[in-house]
């Protein structure tokens, strides 16, 4: 099967669905929407997707937005890294609901102010920065016990929640402050096909 996703380099968002798409060896290609530029609030994307966000799926007819519903498919389309029961794919989608609400939306967002608008309110760059600390916690907590967020394997939801860990730096959080999430990172890191978003995604 033959996928395009729409995307680009800087956003993790992106690279959950690039991550995915590379560990199951899919035959895929990058189309760069052009975000900086405002290519996704265009005419032309909104038809793609009403949202005006980053990441858009297709292949064939399928047209897909929201990285957890892409992650989703992918995985019963390839059959990798789903869980094996209906009480693993609970847990799976529990915490992409935690990922999408709490881990990715504040890191992101604090990376955005502190490496791409550079103008953050203090107040505002403070809230996300203590939101972002009780995520990454939460995280490093549950990776203490776990190889992975939800046990022994490798599923979507450690591909949810590596969308913006290798861009810690970007949001000037220190990694060594939380060991295990940094021992879990190294160890996607050796996944077969695994590469950093810079260098898998064209960069808007
Ligand atoms: N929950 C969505 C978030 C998507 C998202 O926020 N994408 C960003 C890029 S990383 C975007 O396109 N933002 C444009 C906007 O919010 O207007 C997902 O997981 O796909």
């Amino acid at each position: 099967m033959n996928y395009r996703l729409h995307c680009f380099a800087q956003s993790g968002n992106a690279y959950k669905a690039a991550l995915m798409l590379n560990l199951c060896k899919a035959d895929w290609q990058p189309v760069l929407v052009d975000y900086f530029k405002g290519e996704h609030k265009t005419e032309r994307f909104l038809a793609l997707n009403e949202t005006g966000e980053v990441p858009v799926l297709e292949t064939g007819s399928t047209k897909l937005s929201q990285s957890g519903v892409i992650l989703d498919f992918l995985a019963q389309e390839t059959g990798l890294f789903g869980g094996g029961n209906e009480r693993e794919r609970r847990e799976i989608l529990r915490w992409i609901l935690f990922d999408n609400h709490k881990f990715t939306s504040y890191l992101a967002t604090l990376r955005f102010l502190r490496f791409f608008a550079k103008d953050a309110d203090k107040a505002v760059d403070k809230f996300l920065e203590t939101k972002t600390l009780a995520a990454l916690k939460i995280a490093d907590q549950r990776l203490t016990e776990n190889d992975y967020i939800t046990g022994k394997q490798v599923t979507i939801a450690d591909i949810s929640m590596s969308g913006y860990v290798y861009f810690l730096d970007e949001a000037r959080i220190d990694i060594a402050k939380f060991p295990a999430l940094g021992r879990w990172r190294e160890r996607m890191q050796q996944l077969p096909g695994w590469g950093h978003p810079y260098d898998i995604m064209p960069k808007s």
